[in-house]
């Protein structure tokens, strides 16, 4: 058994944050027969409790945050979305109780190796597809963490399963003892600056991911990206690159992309033109996955075709519709200013019909100003961020308050032209006006199929 069950036996805990990841970790602890005393702002009309609800074994403190601590708690776990100076877990850590993530309760259970993804972008894209060519070496594995489906909610099953988890800054940022077999950090760019106090303090939460790891293990680590590179780790650092070789790793060689290792011959792992997937940064995506599986001995033989047939995941750059010549996108995962720079990279120059906005997290937006004018047409602002976005852009690019994704799809729908395209890659999140970035997209996309019947 690991930490911190090894240390002392949890009989009561708290788990603040009753989402996907709280419910998760309710769940598991009530498996192992722990009390549970669970907090949520939301009313129980709100949450998704189901057996829950009824279950002797859990009080519910809900409708609002306690201040102060209830008594008799062996621990506290915590959901990624609860800031760590909330009072209540400030007044954990100074009675000694250890408040955890919801990972590192997951990861104190799973019964197989894990995997841990990290990044400001391409997290989702990369687990995804270090899940896909695991599974097409014949491992059995469970794709989870913060692409949506929670560690602790995979915990219960057979043993000899790979745990390839995706790991925001919000959950790295307390956890203990989570100690990955192999680890990637694929790039770091300005996010979240909202909930850590500055760049520093999101790169100290990002790199805790390698903090227990050892000789023995593998960290992956982007050779291009200069905040990456310098990283200091304890374990075999694997670099992918797309500009220059790398001694022990993967790289761009021409079309192809070729492992080095010390004391091996170079060989070939797949071709550029094998992914399916377009964009300098699924390239670094896919090398990155690619090292990750090699550290189980993933196939080479297997990944040519699972990259070819790997078609990303919804609500990345997604054709929704094409409309004559006319192309509508749906990039609501573009929850950045760096994620909307990628994207932006792929289209023609003054062809886009841009819609940016939604809960601001404290974000540079004047990084995006000289991309936008170059490859934007006009730009549709809606959501809470839409003043500081227009700030940003004045004198840039045409700009129109929208206010909402129905008004601007509307707009950008009587505006576009022949060859141009409509592209919703908002770089703010979702929160202020739908619950995530999935409902965001959904709602996008459902407008824009109306357009089409
Ligand atoms: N809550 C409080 N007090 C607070 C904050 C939240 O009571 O101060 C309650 C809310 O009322 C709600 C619950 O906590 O009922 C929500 O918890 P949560 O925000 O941690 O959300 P979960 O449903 O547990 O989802 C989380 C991740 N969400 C966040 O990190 C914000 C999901 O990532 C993840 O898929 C899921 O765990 C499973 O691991 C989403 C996300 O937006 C996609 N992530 C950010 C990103 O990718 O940029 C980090
Ligand atoms: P995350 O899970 O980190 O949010 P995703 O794989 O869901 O990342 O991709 C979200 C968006 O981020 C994509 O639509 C794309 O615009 C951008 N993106 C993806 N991979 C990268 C990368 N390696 N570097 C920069 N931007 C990327």
């Amino acid at each position: 058994m690991k930490a911190p069950w090894s240390q002392r036996e949890w009989h009561r805990a708290l788990v603040y944050g009753l989402g996907l990841s709280g419910l998760a970790a309710v769940r598991l602890l009530r498996s192992r027969g722990v009390e549970v005393v669970g907090v949520d702002r939301r009313a129980a009309s709100e949450l998704d409790l189901g057996e829950l609800a009824s279950d002797p074994g859990v009080a519910l403190l809900l409708g609002r945050e306690p201040t102060e601590l209830p008594g008799g708690l062996d621990g506290v776990v915590v959901s990624p979305g609860v800031p760590a100076e909330r009072p209540l877990l400030a007044a954990a850590r100074q009675a000694g109780i250890p408040v955890i993530a919801e990972v590192e309760l997951g990861w104190a259970f799973v019964n197989g190796p894990v995997i841990g993804i990290t990044g400001s972008n391409g997290k989702s894209t990369t687990t995804a597809l270090t899940g896909a060519l695991l599974r097409a070496s014949g491992f059995a594995v469970e794709v989870c963490g913060n692409i949506g489906r929670p560690l602790s909610a995979c915990a219960e099953g057979d043993a000899g399963r790979i745990f390839v988890t995706e790991l925001s800054s919000f959950q790295l940022e307390t956890i203990d003892g989570f100690h990955p077999r192999a680890a990637a950090l694929l790039n770091i760019s300005a996010d979240h600056l909202d909930r850590h106090a500055d760049l520093r303090g999101y790169i100290a939460a990002k790199t805790r991911l390698f903090d227990n790891q050892g000789e023995e293990d593998i960290a992956v680590i982007n050779a291009d990206d200069p905040l990456v590179a310098e990283v200091a780790v304890s374990s075999r650092r694997r670099f992918f690159s797309r500009l220059r070789a790398v001694e022990d790793g993967c790289f761009l060689d021409g079309d192809r992309v070729v492992e080095a290792a010390p004391g091996r011959p170079e060989s070939e792992l797949f071709r550029r033109r094998d992914l399916s997937l377009s964009g300098t940064h699924n390239l670094e995506n896919a090398m990155a996955a690619v090292l990750l599986a090699r550290a189980f001995d993933a196939e080479p033989a297997m990944i040519a075709p699972t990259l070819g047939t790997f078609s990303g995941l919804p609500h990345r750059l997604e054709l929704v519709l094409e409309q004559g010549d006319v192309r509508w996108y749906d990039d609501s995962k573009g929850t950045n200013v760096g994620a909307t720079l990628k994207s932006l990279e792929g289209f023609a120059d003054g062809s886009v019909h841009l819609i940016l906005g939604g809960r601001d997290k404290g974000s540079d937006f004047s990084a995006l100003a000289s991309i936008v004018e170059r490859k934007a047409v006009r730009v549709y602002l809606i959501g809470e961020a839409a003043d500081r976005v227009a700030e940003a852009l004045t004198g840039r690019v045409a700009c129109e308050r929208a206010d909402d994704l129905a008004t601007a799809v509307a707009s950008a729908s009587a505006r576009v032209g022949a060859g141009e395209i409509v592209l919703l890659s908002p770089a703010c999140a979702s929160f202020d006006q739908y619950h995530d970035f999935h409902a965001r997209g959904d709602h996008f996309q459902d407008l824009v199929r109306a357009l089409d019947g």
